[in-house]
Formats: structure tokens, sequence, C-alpha cells
């Protein structure tokens, strides 16, 4: 073959074809390499990982010119091309804002991508035109460069096909190379920015179609079945809530407040020698509060916390649960207190449909969403992402007061959103002056929804309100993604080193209400455990058994939290990334075995909670019961 090939090189037609070809697929080759090296930050480890994230655009880079070629020779070449650098760059503006890849079904959610609003301005760059000027360069090469004297350069179909041919070995010899480095990847793919530094960024998106296709197949095979391991686990793992505190909120309402992008971090800190969030330090000496209360949420954000706040439930590791499963059977918080009389409602001033909203709560059990319409926004008492949080509050407030009691309401705060800005008269404090504008920024939105939640509290304590309610204030994920890492250091005086990243996705929990002992409490949870923590607190006897979570006051937890990258922290380990550390000193720890037994109940643990997602398998739990009931009948029978 090799021979043969040689021969045809002598050919000088044959020979510039070959140089074009070459030329293409080189020019494209190094726009990849520099987006995926320069752009992303993909956390190259060693020369050998820095040699994968170089090869591994090849075989993405031969299928696709291959196939454009077999679709349409020399055009469908340059379609390809065209089409290659507009994903790259679609890619490169995501990452800038989400530190992820697109999957498929955010796509579905084109709607909330175009609220990224204020915040593309940010992660538009004036050099990102360099992308695209060597479309010209192919451009030339294709149609004007003649090879030969007056023929021009026609690829054949064939040649297509070998294009695309070479990519499957390329492919092979890439994931071979990849897992020397971690093995079985494609199965453990649960880091989207891992799996792009070892497949490369296009290969990823096609692993995430095939993806796609065995997500929808899940569905349509799965039968009641698949609901005996979540329930084995379930049993196996069971705690006892804490019986001291059952029922000591019987009957009462609950506010659950979510506080956007608001971190633990922000907690008794200062800006300036000024508290960022006084009130907050102040109020948290009421209740109880949780020290070591994370997030888990991943590409579905604010929906993922709400998923989890109202099914003790994983949202999943692509896109939204509240798009992609929202015409699921739910057994939710709003339907479980639904039936024990209470009225269920969700406030939010934004649109209705963001995240799928409308849809979704109807799904949950929600009797009422008060969204946007339902609120008097006005221009003057807008900023950035819509309504501001004090309007939203009083606002909100006055509605509460109408309801039939008891009642189970979420409110979900706004202006505290990425980018972090605020009208000049809003600005409590001064700005930071660290090396990045949007930590500078969020010192002040911070602060502001501080002010906000204190005119809303001190209200609500004026309320009648007050004595039949307990509130449950918790911030939805980060807002200070691990872009902004150098600035976060220089504010904390630190290096935020992976461990350090880990812990700083921890977010505020505050419980109050009459019952609810006044002390900070240090256990280690996650917004998965809201839902059982809540229930018990209200004394409901909550029938779903497919639930993740723990009593977070329970004396015999199982100290754990899973994030939906597979790390995990328990009582005294933190496990990032295949490392292990001590979770109070941040110390590494050498041996593998600290951390292997939480890595692996990691990932058994999701992967159960995602067969119940993806499967629908919540559609059976009427079935089980049913089947239990009639066995305990017969039992009592005999
Ligand atoms: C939008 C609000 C913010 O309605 O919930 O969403 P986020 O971007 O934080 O998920
Ligand atoms: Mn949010």
């Amino acid at each position: 073959m090799f021979s043969k090939f040689k021969k045809k090189m002598k050919d000088p037609a044959f020979k510039k074809k070959f140089w074009i070809y070459t030329a293409v697929i080189a020019i494209f080759w190094a726009k990849m390499s520099f987006v995926q090296g320069g752009i992303f930050t993909l956390d190259v480890e060693n020369a050998n990982e820095a040699a994968i994230l170089a090869f591994n655009p090849l075989s993405s880079i031969f299928l696709l010119f291959g196939v454009g070629i077999l679709l349409a020779g020399r055009k469908g070449l340059l379609g390809m091309y065209i089409l290659g650098s507009i994903l790259l760059y679609v890619n490169v503006l995501f990452y800038r804002e989400y530190h992820d890849f697109l999957t498929i079904p955010m796509l579905g959610q084109a709607a909330n991508l175009a609220g990224l609003g204020g915040s593309i301005t940010d992660i538009l760059s004036v050099t990102d035109i360099f992308l695209f000027i060597d479309i010209f360069a192919a451009v030339f090469l294709l149609f004007y460069l003649k090879p030969g004297r007056l023929q021009s350069f026609l690829p054949k179909r064939k040649e297509g096909l070998i294009l695309a041919m070479i990519a499957i070995p390329l492919f092979l010899v890439n994931l071979g190379w990849a897992q020397t480095e971690r093995t079985e990847l494609l199965q453990r793919a649960f880091d989207r920015n891992m799996l792009v530094k070892y497949i490369g960024v296009l290969n990823f998106h096609a692993y995430d179609i095939v993806l796609q296709g065995q997500t929808e197949a899940k569905k349509t095979f799965a039968d009641s079945n698949a609901l005996a391991p979540v329930l084995n686990y379930l049993n196996e793992k069971e705690t006892e809530p804490n019986r001291d505190m059952t029922g000591v909120a019987e009957g009462k309402n609950v506010i659950a407040i979510s506080l956007e992008s608001t971190q633990t971090f922000v907690v008794d800190n200062t800006l300036n020698g000024k508290e960022l969030t006084p009130y907050f330090n102040d109020l948290k000496e009421e209740g109880a509060y949780f020290s070591n209360f994370y997030h888990q949420v991943k590409q579905g954000r604010t929906s993922d916390s709400e998923f989890m706040l109202d099914n003790s439930l994983y949202g999943l590791n692509r896109g939204a649960a509240f798009f992609t499963h929202a015409g699921n059977e739910y057994q939710a918080t709003p339907e479980v207190l639904g039936e024990e009389g209470y009225t269920t409602s969700s406030m939010h001033a934004n649109d209705e449909t963001f995240w799928n909203r409308n849809v979704m709560y109807d799904s949950l059990g929600y009797d009422k969403f008060y969204s946007k319409e339902d609120y008097n926004v006005t221009e003057e008492k807008s900023y950035g992402w819509g309504y501001l949080d004090e309007y939203f509050f009083s606002e909100s407030l006055e509605k509460m007061e109408e309801m039939d009691q008891p009642f189970y309401n979420k409110m979900i705060t706004l202006t505290n959103h990425h980018p972090f800005t605020l009208p000049e008269d809003k600005k409590f404090i001064e700005e930071g002056n660290t090396s990045s504008e949007t930590l500078n920024h969020y010192f002040q939105t911070i602060r502001y929804q501080d002010e906000a939640l204190k005119q809303f509290v001190e209200e609500f304590k004026k309320s009648d309100l007050y004595d039949d309610t307990i509130l449950v204030i918790y911030g939805d994920h980060f807002g200070i993604s691990e872009n902004h890492q150098r600035a976060m250091g220089e504010y904390l005086d630190k290096d935020i080193n992976e461990y350090e990243q880990f812990q700083l996705q921890r977010v505020p929990l505050l419980m109050i209400g009459e019952g609810i002992e006044p002390q900070e409490h240090d256990t280690v949870g996650g917004q998965i455990d809201l839902r059982p923590t809540i229930m018990n607190l209200l004394g409901v006897e909550d029938e779903n058994p497919i639930q993740f979570g723990q009593d977070l006051f329970s004396k015999d937890r199982r100290e754990m939290m899973i994030t939906r990258d597979g790390n995990f922290a328990n009582e005294k380990y933190v496990g990032v990334n295949g490392n292990c550390y001590e979770r109070e000193t941040g110390e590494k720890v050498e041996s593998e075995q600290a951390c292997a037994p939480g890595f692996k109940e990691a990932e058994e643990e999701l992967a159960l909670s995602d067969s119940v997602v993806y499967g629908d398998l919540l559609r059976y739990l009427d079935e089980i019961k049913m089947i239990e009931e009639k066995d305990s009948s017969d039992k009592k029978k005999e």
C-alpha cells in the first residue's frame, strides 16, 4: 500500500492534492489545539496528558472532513470546516460562562442560554476573530490554489471514505492512550472536563450523541424490577431520623428560601473590614446553622437544587432533569404535603418558562407558581436579571399573608446572579480589588442580597406568620466558578488547589423555627438531605421510599455528601478527582484505600438515582406498594 502511495506521489497533481489535504487538516488541528490547550483549562498534569491532548483532535478532524467530502466533495469539506469552527466557538463561549461543555439536553434549553443576558459581553473577546480567519486560508487552499496547471483541487468521494476510515484507528489509538491515564474512561465519564482532555471536544460531542441514544432507550426498556436494587440499597443505608425532633413543627408553614449563588465563604467574612453578610451572620445565631453543607448541582444549576429539595433524588450529569424529565412521575414534597392539607407554591420573579418550571412544577405537584407576571415588575424596580430581591421579597410576603395555611412555599431570589451587577444606589460596600471583575462585583451583590433578606425577615417577624412557620434558608449553588480561582486565592489569601475548590462548594443552610434549637452543626450534608429533614420536623409520614438523603439532625447519620462528579466528602475525607484529602486539614492522603470506599459508594449511589430518573421508575411505586400491602395482609390472614 505504501509503495502504491509512493508511486502516486510522483504524480505532481496528486502530490499537490496531498499537501492541500495536509495543510487544511493541519490548520484546523492547530486551531483546535489552541482552543483546547489555550482557552479551556483542562488541568493537564503531565507530559503524557499533554501529548494526548495534542493528539486527540486528529481522529475527529479526519471523520468530519471525510464525511464532508463523502456528502458533497470540496464544498462538503469546506462546509464541515466551517461547521467545526462554529461548534468549537460555541463551546468556547459556553466554557467561559459555565466551565463545562454543551450536551444535547442543554440544547433543548436554548431559552435559558439566551438568559445569559447581561453576561454575553463578558464572554466575547475581540481576539476571537482569530478563531475564524483560518477559514479564509481554507477557502484559498481549496478553491483558489491550483494544483497542477489548470486543474483545481477536486477531492474524490473515495478519498472522503479513506479519511473517514482513518479516523477509526486514530480514535482507537487515542482511546487506548487515554486509558493509560484513566481506565474505563468512557464508562466512568462523570467529568466532562476530563473527558475532553482525553478525547477532545469534537469526539466528546460524538460520545454525547451515543449517550443520548442510550438515555432514551433506558426509559423504554425499564420495568418495575429495576426498582429492586434501588430499594435494597436504600434499605441497607437507611438511618433513623432524630426522633426528638419528629413533629416539632407539626402543622407549621414552611418557607424555603433559595439564595442565588450564595456560598459559605461569604458568611462571617469581610471586605475592607466590612461584613459581607452582616444580617445573616446574626440571624444564624437564632437557628440551626450548618457549616458543612454542600450544593450538589450540575448543569441544571438552580433547578437541580430545587430537584433535590423536592425529591431527594440527584440531578442528572447531563442537562437539567427539569427539562429532560419533566414528564416523569414524581412523588415530591409538594404532592405529599398537599395530601396533608398544605397549600403549596413556588415564587420566583423570572419568566415562568425558565428552567421549564411551569411544566415541571405541575409534575412536582405545586398548586401555584408565582412567576414574573404575578409581580408588579417595572423597569425602575429591575436590574440585570430582573426584579430586584427587595421588591420580590416584600411582595411575596404580602402574598403569603393571604395564603391558606398551612403552606409550603419556596422563594427563589435572583439579584445575586452572574454577572453580579447592581444600580449605584444599591451598592452598600465598595467593590473588591482582586484580579477578577466577577468576584469584585459579587461582594456587592451578596451584600445587597443580605440587606434584602434582612428587610424580609424583619417584616416577617412582625407578621402573624412568624409563630406558625419554619424558615429554611439555603444557597442554591456556587456563584464564583473555578475560572476565578486565582482571584479567590487573592481574597482568601491562600492557594486554591482542588481540595480548596471542593470546599468552596459549601453553601449556607439555616433553619429557624419553634422546636429548632439554635446551634451550629458541623455534620457533612448536602441538598439531597433537605427533604427528609423538613419532613421529620413536620412529623409527616413520607411514604416515598426512594430518597437518597437523610435527616440532617439524625444522631446516626451516615456522614456523606456526594457531588454530581462522583466526588465526595465524609466525616474524615474529601475525595476529589481520584485524589484523597483529610477533610478538616486538606492534607493529602497518599493511601489509595482511604478514599476508595467513598468513591465506590458515590458511583453506586449516583447510578441508582440515575436509574430512577432515566427509567421513570417512580411510576411503579404504587404497584410495589400494592404488592407489599397484599403481602402483609396475606401474612396477617395466615
Ligand atoms: C433563573 C434563576 C437563575 O430563573 O433560577 O438560574 P441559574 O442560572 O442560577 O440556574
Ligand atoms: Mn441559581
